[in-house]
């Protein structure tokens, strides 16, 4: 299929003419245009295929040493007045961004292919559907592309031919130089560009930079969410489903809570957990006035380390094939991937930077942030209305973070305006895995705060907004911290497949049959209104589980101020309001 769009067409043509690529390929999609990809990226040393028998149409690859993550140093939003990109974003210019990339980018693909990605995020068909192209000179982007986003002709199909409303987005390797690596957003024209960088959300365009930070704005403007959340299907022994949203910080277990399996007892039930989305959901409102979640993506691109049969065996059969494997270690006799968190080490070992490794080297044989790039659709627990074009009706909402005091197992937010408040209060602790520092308390509202496109004042403010629209409509908002410790620093909740517990008096209370306290925070459960049938906890577990504690909330609510501060006057006074609601219900 060619591309008649106009619009298209001529950026293509004017980009590569800034860029002077050899050629120009246009992506297609096809199955057979992907193995083709494949081999190519196996001849020049990108890929080194897995074991045929146990990894089928697999691949082990590795990232420059110097660019293994997400750069937000080197992220940007470029917006006219820096006012709109607001204090949690680093700003540009857009005319002076435009003029450094333009200088640095000039002819940086001669020699080199120029390929044209056209992108759809969302189910074919959906009118909640966007498309993207993505122009870059990897090949190793596009083999990603290919999993991550419904590429080729099926995006060009979900185009009209006199449309302009498509995200432009340029991508180079360019000399993998770190001090002049560019992340940069501008949304005010819907324009992407990452330069110097061939790694994750830096260069898979479709997923930060577009279905968050540029999708934000456009929900924004346009009356609906954009938001980093999961969605998880659950359906009751009656049969009746439910649809929730999760967002959590790195390191709460976000794709083991996509992917969760009941335990014994709910499934012999017929309790089930179906996954529609493990990281990114787009929120709009359905004809009857709730909210209606799509998965933008198509694909997983999932942390190796820590990922195993014991943690999350949906995800290890989701990788069993068609997969692309990015700085895990490689088991050398085998040919397949290894990583810290899989089980025993094998005899001989190949690291991810490509060195002999051993259990006793000082180093990790998987880096950290090593990642499985995996379709969706072969995840055993994928739901049936995934790829709905309509989405799916949203019951709850479902923040989380990492704390080991302070918040306790659950409570439910009063009504939305409280629920936007405790989505704006979200923090979550440090693991040495995310920083080398741990226990620092970071805040992170909605887990966006990497990637909310335009200044976080308005977002909160669209999140009233929308509620406004919706009145008694809107999702019940909860909130969940399946870390709390015990003094010994033990975790007091067993979390993984028993956090289904907690999923169970969430739909209880949206379906107005579960029983709660009316505490400070909103509505706690108490120990009689959880099923803990069969759950190994001490009834003084559950107590501490459960509690809020004056000298802890004090903190709380400092530091809390402090964010407040720092989001200055576009902080909606209903958050401030709800803040010293707070207070006064806690008797502080
Ligand atoms: O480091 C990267 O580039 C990956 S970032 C990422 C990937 C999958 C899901 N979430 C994230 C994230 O940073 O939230
Ligand atoms: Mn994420």
């Amino acid at each position: 299929m060619t591309c008649s769009n106009p619009f298209v067409v001529k950026w293509v043509e004017e980009t590569a003419a800034r860029l002077k690529p050899t050629n120009v390929v246009w992506v297609n999609g096809s199955d057979e245009e992907y193995r083709s990809i494949c081999d190519q990226l196996v001849s020049d040393g990108t890929f080194t295929p897995l074991n045929p028998k146990k990894f089928p149409n697999s691949y082990w690859a590795v990232s420059d040493p110097s660019d293994v993550a997400r750069v937000e140093d080197r992220t940007f939003i470029c917006t006219r007045s820096q006012d709109d990109a607001g204090p949690t974003n680093n700003w540009a210019d857009p005319r002076e961004m435009f003029k450094t990339l333009n200088s640095l980018m000039e002819g940086c693909m001669q020699g080199r292919t120029m390929y044209v990605v056209p992108y759809l995020m969302g189910p074919d068909g959906s009118p909640f559907s966007r498309v993207g192209f993505e122009l870059t000179d990897s090949l190793y982007v596009v083999a990603n592309m290919r999993i991550m986003a419904r590429i080729g002709d099926t995006a060009l199909r979900n185009l009209k031919d006199d449309s302009n409303d498509f995200v432009r987005g340029v991508h180079s390797i360019g000399d993998l130089d770190p001090e002049h690596r560019y992340i940069c957003h501008f949304p005010e024209q819907n324009i992407i560009a990452s330069f110097n960088s061939n790694y994750g959300g830096n260069a898979l365009q479709g997923k930060k930079c577009f279905a968050l930070r540029i999708a934000s704005t456009l929900a924004r403007r346009q009356g609906w969410l954009a938001e980093h959340m999961l969605i998880l299907g659950i359906t009751n022994p009656k049969g009746e489903k439910h649809y929730v949203c999760a967002a959590f910080p790195s390191a709460c277990g976000k794709t083991n809570l996509a992917m969760l399996i009941p335990p014994q007892s709910y499934l012999e039930q017929g309790w089930k957990v179906e996954t529609v989305g493990d990281d990114i959901a787009w929120l709009n409102f359905g004809s009857d006035g709730r909210l209606y979640a799509i998965n933008p993506e198509a694909g997983f691109f999932g942390v190796a380390p820590g990922t195993s049969y014991k943690t999350n065996p949906n995800a290890m059969d989701t990788i069993k094939s068609n997969t692309i494997f990015t700085n895990t270690a490689l088991d050398l006799d085998e040919m397949v991937p290894w990583w810290e968190g899989l089980g025993e080490p094998p005899k001989r070992v190949r690291d991810w930077m490509k060195h002999d490794w051993t259990p006793a080297s000082k180093t990790k044989a998987a880096h950290p942030n090593s990642r499985f790039t995996a379709p969706a659709r072969q995840c055993p627990s994928i739901d049936a209305n995934w790829e709905s074009p309509g989405g799916v009706p949203i019951s709850a909402i479902i923040f989380g973070g990492r704390r080991a005091h302070t918040t306790p197992l659950v409570y439910q937010a009063r009504d939305w305006q409280h629920g936007t408040f405790v989505g704006v209060t979200m923090a979550s602790e440090t693991t040495a895995a995310a920083t080398g520092k741990v226990g620092e308390l970071r805040r992170d509202p909605m887990a966006m705060l990497p990637f909310i496109g335009y200044h976080a004042g308005d977002y909160f403010q669209h999140w009233l907004d929308m509620g406004k629209r919706a009145g008694a409509k809107m999702p019940g908002v909860f909130h969940v911290n399946w870390f709390r410790t015990d003094d010994a620093g033990k975790f007091l909740w067993p979390g993984f497949g028993d956090n289904m517990r907690v999923l169970e008096w969430v739909l209880g209370r949206v379906a107005g049959k579960a029983g709660a306290a009316e505490t400070p925070l909103g509505f706690q459960p108490r120990a009689e209104d959880l099923n803990l049938q069969g759950a190994t906890l001490s009834a003084a577990a559950v107590e501490e589980l459960l509690a809020v504690k004056k000298a802890d909330w004090e903190e709380e609510l400092e530091s809390q101020e402090k964010f407040f501060n720092k989001i200055g006057a576009k902080l909606p006074k209903e958050i401030w309001t709800e803040h010293r609601a707070l207070r006064q219900r806690l008797g502080l």
